[in-house]
């Protein structure tokens, strides 16, 4: 093998060996680079006779063609190479579990907020809204209450540390009734509201919670009856429970705000729970000193009011038998209703 086919082998081989695109333009300056071995040798050329000179220089170019198409060939294969390494690197398995978005969940007492609402927006209740700090007047005062009675003690309310203009300390709302009388005294008969929300009682056990929930409902005309509340708690309990399997009847009770009052309770008539009775909510007729703080004229006009828990209906709806499960936050229960 001549020299120039030597030098052309040992380049082919030394650029096989570069694995890197550096490596490679290490090995072409060997060659053909400033002071590379082919261009060493152009140079030499000078130093031969006149009629050695084209044979030879002639020659030498070759080499150098083929060096430099080796040289190409290598590029190309190293860039194709490297090309073909990111794409397996970046390649996605469409076959793999997707990485879930951890998106949040409605709590149970909140459905049963919303269910509450859909029943009786559906049979033409409005959903009234309110402050959770109230005044003494619309939480007590205008419900009846009087100014010794047990709900009104420091013991039994939060107070808020401020006065309102008459200088009665605010209360945290401890039932959603002030959002009625809100309602009641900014509308005309007949009028039908339900007032879902926060409450806060000083209470706190494995049946209590500082804070809970309640629904209150009111259906105020000029002869709603208890006939109408019987009907209208009976069908929204068969809706939420979503059965018509169940009894619902009255005791009679008291609450400074209604009169005559009652203690509402249902039972199951088919199914594991059948036959129990279970208490379910507080009603009554509206008292009229309560119809006259509605700004309305208790010779005219009557009806019903109710207020249930909104734990107790979540709790009887799900079998949940710790109330505390609602409060503590535990993804474990939590995740059972999403
Ligand atoms: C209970 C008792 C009740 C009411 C709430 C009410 C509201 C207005 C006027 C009159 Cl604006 N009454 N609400 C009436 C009777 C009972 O709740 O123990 N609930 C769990």
């Amino acid at each position: 093998m001549d020299e120039l086919t030597q030098l052309i082998e040992s380049a082919k081989a030394d650029f096989a060996a570069a694995q890197q695109p550096a490596a490679l333009e290490d090995a072409k300056a060997r060659y053909i680079g400033k002071t590379g071995a082919v261009t060493m040798l152009m140079k030499e050329l000078g130093k031969l006779p006149a009629d050695q000179k084209r044979a030879r220089g002639q020659a030498i170019n070759a080499a150098k063609q083929a060096i430099e198409a080796a040289l190409n060939e290598r590029r190309e294969a190293i860039a194709n190479a490297a090309l073909e390494a990111k794409l397996a690197a970046e390649a996605i398995d469409v076959t793999l579990p997707g990485r879930s978005g951890h998106t949040g969940g409605i709590h149970p007492v909140m459905r049963t907020w919303m269910r509450i609402e859909e029943i009786f927006r559906s049979i033409g209740f409005d959903v009234a809204d309110g402050p959770e700090i109230e005044s003494d007047w619309f939480s007590f005062t205008a419900l009846n209450n009087p100014p010794n009675h047990p709900a009104r003690s420091m013991q039994d309310t939060f107070y808020v540390d401020r006065q309102d203009g008459n200088g009665m300390q605010l209360p945290l709302r401890p039932h959603t009734s002030p959002m009625q009388v809100r309602y009641a005294r900014t509308h005309t008969p007949p009028i039908k509201v339900i007032a879902p929300g926060r409450t806060y009682r000083v209470d706190s056990d494995a049946t209590h919670s500082p804070m809970f929930h309640q629904v209150e409902g009111l259906w105020i005309g000029e002869n709603i009856s208890f006939t109408d509340l019987k009907g209208v708690y009976a069908d929204f309990l068969r809706r939420f429970f979503e059965t018509d399997d169940l009894v619902v009847r009255f005791r009679p009770s008291y609450f400074p705000f209604t009169e005559p009052s009652v203690e509402v309770d249902m039972a199951f008539t088919t199914g594991p729970k059948k036959g129990r009775w279970l208490e379910i909510s507080g009603a009554g007729e509206v008292h009229p000193n309560v119809i006259r703080n509605f700004g309305l004229d208790p010779e005219k006009y009557i009806g019903f009011a109710f207020g249930s828990g909104l734990e107790r209906l979540t709790m009887l709806r799900y079998g949940i038998d710790d109330l505390r499960l609602f409060f503590e936050g535990d993804l474990r229960f939590l995740r059972q209703f999403n």
